[in-house]
């Protein structure tokens, strides 16, 4: 075995050893929670019910419902008030602890923090840390955690993890759809895991409504750098005229980076009521989308990363395409 071999051999017996110490777990995920945050925090939620451990899944509201599918997700907690006096926490997909959301503060019963990501900016917050930025997901490394504390592959947590591989490669679209994502699929798929009922699920079923959303939004598409970047904007007003908010717009962001001759692109999105932009940001090929988020404060992977900038849309949008055009021109060079 190599040496990264070992270490996660003994990185997993030390989160099994917290997991099994006879408090309850509550596992958790990231604010506008998406596919592998979701779908690796309900796997692990599974298993650990399946090995005979308490174990509550806890989510920032509001969440998502394009996910609502997934079996058990409707036993999650949304409110801090309801996790027990005193628990051990496992944090999943997010590279700083306040990540969680605002109720990150008051998850105040946490004995131990086990720490699972694989953002290479991961601020290592936890009293375990886990953090592979190799793998294309945290769904991959879910998976081979519960591998090693002996739990079986259910159709249930292939569901789960199937979803947050297929999701966080962009649909296997991304550099990281590396031989060892799709072997796990296939191991999903193997242990009764539907790919084509779930791609339909997640990708092919917009309500009326989001598909309105969309409409509107691409009435705001613009090209930059003679059609290499191209940015979107969702406001205020799209989302009164909707009546859907900024947590279900999953997927918006990769409309703008699938056109044709399209390198990189931004989606910004109006928060309500906070006055700033959310922006989305995804490439195609080596330009690395996660350097142009960290000037904004942001973080990420190469092909997809984020950011929220404080300001009007249009200054924004601005200040973004232009650092997408000098990433672009950086890249380029010999
Ligand atoms: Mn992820």
């Amino acid at each position: 075995m190599n040496e990264s071999g070992q270490r996660s051999e003994e990185v997993h017996r030390a989160i099994w050893h917290v997991l099994a110490d006879g408090l309850p777990a509550v596992v958790t995920s990231h604010v506008r929670v998406d596919g592998d945050g979701v779908g690796s925090a309900l796997a692990l939620w599974h298993g650990l019910r399946t090995r005979g451990l308490e174990a509550h899944q806890f989510f920032e509201p509001p969440m998502p419902s394009m996910f609502s599918f997934l079996k058990g997700l409707d036993q999650c907690l949304t409110d801090p008030a309801q996790l027990p006096k005193a628990y051990n926490l496992v944090v999943i997909d997010c590279g700083c602890f306040e990540r969680i959301g605002e109720s990150a503060r008051q998850l105040t019963g946490r004995m131990r923090t086990v720490n699972i990501d694989h953002h290479d900016s991961n601020a290592c917050f936890g009293d375990i840390n886990h953090v592979d930025p190799g793998a294309s997901s945290c769904g991959e490394m879910i998976y081979d955690l519960l591998a090693a504390g002996g739990v079986p592959l259910s159709r249930e947590i292939a569901d789960c993890l199937f979803t947050a591989i297929v999701t966080d490669t962009g649909q296997f679209s991304h550099q990281d759809t590396t031989p060892e994502a799709l072997r796990i699929c296939a191991e999903c798929v193997r242990a009764g895991a539907r790919p084509h009922e779930l791609v339909r699920q997640l990708f092919m079923s917009p309500s009326p409504a989001q598909v309105k959303l969309r409409h509107l939004a691409l009435g705001t598409l613009r090209f930059h750098d003679e059609g290499r970047v191209a940015t979107m904007a969702i406001t205020q007003e799209m989302y009164r005229q909707t009546g859907i908010g900024p947590v279900d717009t999953e997927g918006f962001a990769e409309v703008a980076v699938s056109i044709q001759g399209v390198v990189a692109s931004a989606l910004l999105k109006e928060m309500p009521g906070c006055g700033y932009i959310k922006v989305s940001l995804r490439s195609r090929e080596s330009l690395d989308v996660c350097r142009v988020a960290k000037v904004f404060g942001g973080g990420g992977h190469v092909q997809a990363a984020g950011c929220e900038i404080r300001g009007a849309l249009e200054d924004v949008r601005e200040m973004v395409a232009d650092q997408l055009q000098l990433q672009l021109r950086a890249t380029s060079e010999p």
